[in-house]
């Protein structure tokens, strides 16, 4: 079997950037609005008052300081509370194949490859903006790529699930060199306007390139982080939810507004998936003959950073220095299955040729994937 090594990394940040003050100030106003609004129910106890969000909670809770979306303004008006996005023609890039793109570029330049190179991409995130025809095959014609191309959701995992494709493909000879993307749009499946909700996420697109070692670029062009193994596994819950689909429209009695947005029973998520994750991570380890302590670095997935930690020191047993497993939550929030992929592309520096690291997603479904590294060459 082929090893297969990771060349480059890109990403794709919206230019807006929200701070957690901006978003409590909007959901303030919008929320007095709504309790004004019903002020005679709320009297009767017909339902009650919405309460004031607090950008101290947000903080505190979840490490969240700040998020980019990809349409500030109509998220941030109260009268809106959701991107205001230009409907594009069927003969116009569509917005998620424009982010993979972008972001497709930048993994391009780095591994010091041409788009004619690429013979599979794999669009892989939480929300496709339509059924189809595929967003990848959108963007393979758009790059000016060969082969095939596909669409797969599997929630804040689909980066690692999809690195484990691409390196099946790659294994088995069914393509050279694969292009995996994640185009997180999370503002548009979030709940603006409920304070439990409305500072969890943000937007970015992510790429990752995977090729052959015996295919990859000569030693100096860029740098090659060999796959060691990967490991998926998903066991099924109800605590986080999204139940947009196709049959909406066919359904009696008509879901509730919300249903159709992302929510999730959050302080369960988190007691039931950190200790399934260090226990993942550790068998996995074991399993490849890696012991803990050679380990330099986990890019884990980003939710929340009390998560981050625990998960963190059951793994390795200690406090774990922040370098050691770096957050990207204060600039970016929970941007989906982009997260970790954003962390090992911003915070890969500093690891030596040989040593170890891992990659690993966690999140609705349940679903966790990891990915153990070896970095090759610089
Ligand atoms: N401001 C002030 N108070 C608040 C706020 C707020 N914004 N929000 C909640 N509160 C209040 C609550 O009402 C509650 O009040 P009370 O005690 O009076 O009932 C109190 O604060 C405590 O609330 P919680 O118990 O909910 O607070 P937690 O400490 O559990 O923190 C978190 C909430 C931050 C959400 C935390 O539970 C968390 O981060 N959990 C991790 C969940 C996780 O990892 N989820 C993964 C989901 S992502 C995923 O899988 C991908 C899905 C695709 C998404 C893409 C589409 C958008």
């Amino acid at each position: 079997l082929s090893r297969v090594v990771i060349t480059g990394t890109g990403l794709f940040t919206p230019e807006g950037g929200v701070t957690n003050d901006e978003l409590v100030a909007s959901l303030t106003t919008a929320t007095q609005r709504w309790n004004e609004d019903h002020s005679a129910e709320i009297a009767r106890g017909d339902c009650t008052a919405r309460d004031i969000p607090s950008s101290k909670f947000i903080l505190r809770a979840s490490g969240v300081g700040h998020r980019y979306v990809i349409d500030k303004e109509g998220v941030l008006d109260p009268t809106r509370m959701r991107p205001r996005l230009r409907k594009r023609g069927e003969d116009e890039l569509s917005l998620q194949a424009e982010i993979c793109v972008a972001a497709a570029r930048e993994a391009l330049a780095q591994a010091g490859r041409e788009a004619s190179d690429i013979d599979a991409v794999v669009v892989g995130c939480s929300n496709l903006q339509r059924a189809y025809p595929a967003v990848a095959i959108e963007v393979q014609a758009a790059l000016g790529a060969r082969g095939f191309a596909y669409d797969m959701n599997v929630a804040c995992s689909s980066a690692t699930f999809a690195i484990q494709n691409g390196v099946d493909a790659l294994r088995c000879g069914h393509a050279r060199r694969v292009l995996v993307l994640n185009p997180e749009l999370t503002s548009g499946h979030t709940n603006f306007e409920a304070r439990e909700f409305h500072f969890i996420f943000g937007d970015a697109c992510t790429a990752v390139l995977l090729e052959r070692e015996d295919d990859a670029a000569p030693a100096g062009v860029g740098e090659a982080w060999e796959v060691l193994g990967t490991r998926l596994v998903t066991q099924f819950s109800n605590n986080i939810r999204n139940d947009a689909g196709f049959l909406n429209r066919c359904e009696e009695p008509a879901r509730e507004p919300r249903e159709l947005l992302f929510r999730q029973n959050g302080r369960q998520v988190a007691n039931e998936v950190c200790p399934m994750v260090a226990e993942h991570l550790r068998v996995h380890l074991a399993d490849a003959g890696i012991p803990v302590e050679r380990v330099k670095r986990l890019w884990l997935h980003q939710a929340n950073l009390g998560m981050n930690r625990t998960i963190a020191k059951t793994l390795l047993g200690r406090e774990v220095l922040p370098e050691e497993a770096p957050v990207i939550l204060d600039e970016y929030a929970n941007t989906s299955s982009a997260g970790s992929v954003i962390a090992f592309h911003k915070h890969r520096g500093g690891i030596g040729a040989g040593e170890h690291a891992v990659l690993c997603s966690f999140g609705a479904g349940y679903s966790i994937g990891s990915v153990l590294l070896r970095k090759l060459r610089d």
